[in-house]
């Protein structure tokens, strides 16, 4: 057994673990690059998402969504995270480069923490750009609950947009009396995943916010739901998409459309700027798509007289220092990610079961939270390029996701794809993806899908860089 203490730094220290006290709505340091210090407590809270209060909801507050984390790129960031629920937590830095027992990931980076238990979460980001956090322990009923939260890490060089706009999407699983119903089904675990009945964007419906008038914006999608394709549409505006799943695009891309919507899946991100109208009280509307027709997510409204901003002013983002794979000396792997009914559940460990397992990598179901005794799905010599070909034979979609490592995602035999950074990536229907990755950071890191009851019911395992 492996002693949990040995995990935690400083372990049993008394800290005011709290986000009151840091900010309302966000965690912001000064605005000169400085290391950033949060203390953080898991709790239940409770939150009017409709007309009345939705009861047991899980939080880093009793009456607020999860704060917005701000830190600085280069500078050192420290989250105290404490444990004030009665079941199991690790708390997962999604998309961030970071040593590997800063991961969050139980049984393979920490043991879970127990009620009242702190870890001392430390690390420095050398990528700036828009990421997000999650518990990896009782994932599905934390997440479900709305433990899910927004984390920026601004770029050295200032960008200098007028406002900035963070926007965390995801549903939750409410009956008409605005309380949790079933948070998942043994049906949608077995197929798509169990969607919400209720989707909302900084646990709002139809999320509202105002920005200056001819001003330049900065808007920040998150998709945080535990099983949602958010298929993002914007009626027509003067913007770009700026940068995807944290990552600077190297040519920005065109705003998406109803015909033409950007899909994100679960953990994927995108940054849009946009120059807001320069008529006082309009409104720029973001919308996902429900087959065709499109349901709003948020509305933003111009405020006061014009700043007459231009895209063009708009300084190009810097690229992140990522390692650029050698694709002529990478080595070629495939991963089959399918089927594997199975009345024995997966080993979660103390992290919660479904007690079934649904699904397989290579034709074998893996533990869900507990990897204890597999080893790793392979293991990467530490600098060398590798190709991953990531074939889903299923018809349900898998947001494969790969912690520790951000990875170019190459090409797929069925839809056309434009190169980019990411560390999540969609596979469709039968749909197989190749993605590129230089193995730089030494560690065991957990390689999964995102679609938590895919990931809890089999569909995780994790690769070794040593
Ligand atoms: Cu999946």
């Amino acid at each position: 057994m492996m002693d949990r203490r040995k995990f935690m730094v400083g372990s049993g220290t008394a800290i005011a673990a709290s986000a009151v006290g840091l900010g309302a709505a966000s965690l912001q340091s000064s605005k000169s690059a400085a290391s950033t210090r949060v203390a953080l407590k898991l709790q239940k809270a409770r939150y009017k998402i409709n007309t009345v209060f939705t009861e047991n909801m899980v939080s880093l507050s009793p009456d607020r969504p999860p704060p917005v984390i701000w830190m600085d790129q280069y500078a050192p960031f420290a989250a105290d995270v404490t444990n004030g629920l009665s079941e199991y937590t690790a708390m997962h830095w999604h998309g961030i480069r970071l040593p590997n027992k800063m991961d969050g990931v139980p049984y393979l980076t920490q043991l879970p923490l127990g009620q009242n238990d702190t870890y001392h979460y430390r690390f420095t980001p050398d990528d700036a750009g828009t990421y997000w956090y999650h518990p990896h322990c009782m994932t599905m009923e934390q997440m479900a609950r709305g433990l899910t939260g927004v984390l920026i890490v601004r770029e050295k060089d200032d960008p200098k947009f007028d406002a900035d706009i963070p926007i965390n999407l995801r549903d939750f699983r409410l009956k008409s009396d605005d309380q949790f119903t079933q948070l998942f089904t043994m049906k949608g675990a077995a197929r798509g995943g169990t969607k919400g009945t209720v989707i909302t964007a900084n646990w709002r419906k139809e999320y509202q916010e105002s920005a200056p008038a001819g001003g330049l914006v900065r808007l920040r999608l998150v998709a945080s739901d535990p099983t949602r394709n958010y298929k993002i549409a914007m009626a027509k505006s003067d913007g770009k998409v700026i940068a995807l799943d944290g990552h600077p695009l190297s040519k920005p891309w065109s705003l998406p459309t109803e015909a033409k919507p950007l899909i994100l899946s679960p953990g994927q991100r995108a940054d849009i700027a946009l120059v807001m109208p320069r008529e006082e009280g309009k409104e720029i509307v973001i919308s996902t798509m429900l087959g065709q027709r499109a349901r709003t997510l948020s509305r933003i409204r111009s405020k006061g007289s014009s700043l007459n901003r231009k895209l063009n002013d708009l300084r190009p983002l810097k690229p992140n220092p990522l390692s650029v794979p050698d694709l002529k000396k990478a080595e070629l792997h495939e991963f089959v990610f399918g089927w594997s009914p199975d009345e024995n559940g997966p080993n979660n460990g103390l992290c919660g079961s479904m007690e079934f397992t649904f699904w397989s990598i290579n034709r074998k179901p893996w533990p869900g939270d507990a990897v204890k005794d597999t080893g790793p799905l392979l293991t990467m010599k530490q600098g060398r390029s590798y190709v991953l070909r990531l074939r889903n034979e299923s018809p349900n979609h898998h947001p494969i996701h790969l912690h520790g490592m951000t990875f170019i995602t190459l090409r797929s035999n069925k839809r056309k794809i434009t190169p980019t950074w990411s560390d999540t990536v969609l596979l469709g229907r039968n749909e197989t993806v190749e993605i590129a990755v230089v193995a730089d950071n030494p560690g065991d890191w957990a390689f999964h899908c995102h679609v938590i009851e895919h990931q809890k019911t089999g569909l995780a395992g994790f690769v070794r860089v040593e």
